[in-house]
């Protein structure tokens, strides 16, 4: 459950916020961000969330040495990286848990998450922003801004020519790639067909980080309804038909809701669903 932006998410579960009150510095329509989101509210903790000015950069590098996003304060500590942001998450607020207690099962589910990471997470990145920025770049900013005040795409509007090249470099994107992120992201695919193997959830038979990982960096593309910033503007036909030719996989379908048990599936994202 979000707070809004440097809001307040008021009273959830019977928890107040307060001063000691974890504070997330998000991009909206961010992948990444939506893994430490979810972890956030599937372990139901009253959060404060902030969506940072055209000075994140040199804000994130301060606080933690890196310059992305998503960066969570917690006790004092800026975690960077969002796989070190649910391993914190997991020592300090141990229910509900994202990693399986048996130390296999917890490797497994360690390694899918890193593999979700380093490869779905940058590819679709790339396959949705590479052709956006080659014939589209207005939409690409609103697209980029999603969830974000319209000053932040008014700001950006007149950077619109070198901010594609600014964007690619931060995210070591290149049109030439385009084939080569796409079959990455069919490959993740694959994998997730593979490592299921018809069952509801990816690593043994509770949901886990392995399974919170993968939903979250589909997330911009398949836009399932309980999305918590979804896109205001329409795709063009290009990225239509690829989110359709995506949405055929058996691996989306079950990452959109299609699956064994949907309704846990989805509650685990939504803390008041089934209240
Ligand atoms: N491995 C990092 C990746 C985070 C990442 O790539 N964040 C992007 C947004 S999706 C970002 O902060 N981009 C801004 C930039 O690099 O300038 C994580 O899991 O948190």
């Amino acid at each position: 459950m979000p707070i809004g932006e440097l809001g307040h998410v008021g009273p959830r579960n019977g928890r107040e916020t307060t001063m000691d009150t974890p504070l997330l510095w998000h991009i909206p329509l961010s992948h990444f961000s939506e893994k430490a989101r979810w972890a956030l509210d599937y372990k139901r903790i009253a959060h404060h969330r902030q969506v940072l000015g055209p000075d994140y950069l040199i804000r994130a590098w301060r606080a933690t040495g890196h310059g992305t996003l998503p960066i969570l304060f917690l006790d004092g500590r800026a975690i960077g990286d969002s796989t070190h942001i649910i391993a914190a998450l997991e020592e300090r607020y141990p229910e509900s848990p994202l990693y399986p207690s048996d130390a296999t099962a917890r490797q497994r589910a360690l390694a899918l998450e890193d593999y979700f990471d380093e490869q779905l997470g940058p590819a679709l990145r790339a396959a949705i922003v590479t052709p956006l920025f080659r014939h589209d770049p207005d939409v690409a900013l609103r697209v980029l801004t999603t969830g974000m005040p319209d000053k932040a795409y008014q700001r950006l509007r007149p950077l619109r020519r070198i901010f594609p090249a600014y964007y690619r470099f931060r995210h070591k994107i290149r049109d030439a790639k385009l084939e080569a992120d796409r079959a990455t992201v069919n490959a993740a695919l694959d994998r997730i067909e593979q490592e299921r193997r018809g069952r509801a959830y990816l690593v043994g038979d509770a949901f886990t980080v392995a399974d919170l990982t993968a939903a979250a960096m589909l997330g911009p593309v398949l836009q399932p309804p309980e999305i918590q910033y979804p896109l205001r503007v329409e795709l063009p036909p290009y990225l239509q038909d690829y989110r359709a030719a995506l949405l055929q996989h058996p691996a989306t379908q079950w990452a959109a809701g299609d699956r064994v048990d949907a309704t846990a599936f989805v509650c685990e994202r939504s803390p008041s669903c089934g209240t």
